[in-house]
């Protein structure tokens, strides 16, 4: 968890707190939401304390540690690793599996595809296998996209996109989002959002998705278009690679709008992170309410498991910090929004 990072030396859990970490990126790599969200949470509950958890029973008493990960807990502070990591790293299956869920847009279902058809290296992929143009990019740029992003790198994207739309509107502003706003010292990407008071969603588009994307690549800043199977998406957003005219290295860059009436929603939404993101889109919900990326909206009616039967009405979508206030929450700081 990147922005987590800057307290993390002084945490006397910083080492369980690294291992839980890595047992999570596992399991989100296999997919497995699930126990990625068991092991975030536990990691964040360690990150709170202020005194060192080492045994199962401390880890029990603690929020979201049930009995197996307190016993997690409690290898990883006496043998100093945790051999169920471990054995995810030997395993040949799982290390192909992470190889090729590397690449971008492949998911854990082409991942597996591959190994059946008898693939082991990205050159196999290469050479032999039935590519899409994504797939091509994502294994020609394979180190490029693994890579973290070093902050003020992340800033100079964001100010290239910056000076490319001014020139185009002046009255456009380009600001970065994602890890980036939470105060990440790296990232896995660089999320950039522009919005210009006053412009409907249709200028919003035609500016920053034809205007400035051709421009962008007229200046060799843009290298490719990346599509996602992303299905949220209904045109607000654009995903695709980048450069700096001073390096080589690919980046992953995600261009989003937002028109002024919604830009407090999207500043929460695409601040996140995602789990902080869910809980406050769980609060609402228990409050008759429903917070999306556009907006926050009351008088929803719910039925029993909580899917929601109307829309609701608009209740703030425009300010942040009233979206905060409305929804009975204090100011959280986007650098403490991490879970
Ligand atoms: N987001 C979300 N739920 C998702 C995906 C994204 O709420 N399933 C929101 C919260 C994220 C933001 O969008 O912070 C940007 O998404 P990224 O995937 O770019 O994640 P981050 O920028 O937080 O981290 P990274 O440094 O890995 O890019
Ligand atoms: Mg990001
Ligand atoms: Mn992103």
């Amino acid at each position: 968890n990147p922005g987590g990072r800057n307290s993390l030396s002084q945490n006397p859990n910083a080492r369980t707190i690294e291992i839980l970490g890595q047992m999570g990126q596992y399991y989100d790599e296999m997919n497995d939401s699930w126990r990625t969200l068991a092991y975030r949470r536990a990691a964040a509950t360690l990150r709170k304390q202020s005194a060192k958890v080492s045994t199962a029973e401390e880890a029990e008493e603690l929020r979201f540690i049930g009995k197996r990960l307190a016993q997690k807990i409690e290898e990883i502070v006496f043998t100093d690793r945790l051999r169920r990591l471990d054995n995810t790293r030997d395993d040949p299956r799982d290390k192909t599996l992470r190889l090729f869920r590397g690449v971008y847009g492949a998911g854990l279902s082409q991942a597996n595809k591959w190994i059946q058809q008898g693939y082991s290296t990205l050159e196999d992929l290469a050479d032999k296998a039935k590519l899409t143009e994504n797939q091509k990019i994502g294994i020609d740029h394979y180190e490029d996209f693994a890579a973290r992003i070093p902050r003020a790198e992340v800033k100079a994207h964001g100010e290239f996109v910056r000076d490319a739309l001014q020139k185009i509107h002046p009255g456009f502003d380009a600001q970065v989002m994602g890890s980036y706003r939470r105060g990440a010292k790296d990232s896995g990407d660089i999320d950039v959002m522009i919005t210009s008071p006053g412009a409907s969603m249709d200028t919003l588009r035609n500016v920053v998705f034809e205007q400035l994307v051709s421009q962008l690549f007229k200046q060799d800043f843009l290298k490719a278009k990346l599509a996602t199977s992303s299905h949220t998406n209904n045109g607000t957003k654009w995903h695709g690679a980048s450069c700096l005219p001073t390096s080589k290295v690919w980046r992953r860059l995600d261009l989003l709008i937002a028109p002024e009436e919604e830009l407090g929603a999207a500043l929460i939404y695409f601040t996140g992170n995602d789990i902080f993101n869910r809980s406050l889109r769980l609060l609402a919900s228990k409050r008759g309410m429903r917070l999306n990326q556009r907006g926050l909206y009351k008088d929803v009616i719910r039925g029993k498991n909580r899917e929601k039967i109307t829309n609701g009405t608009l209740v703030e979508g425009r300010d942040e910090r009233r979206i905060f206030e409305i929804l009975g929450v204090p100011w959280t700081e986007p650098t403490e929004r991490i879970c």
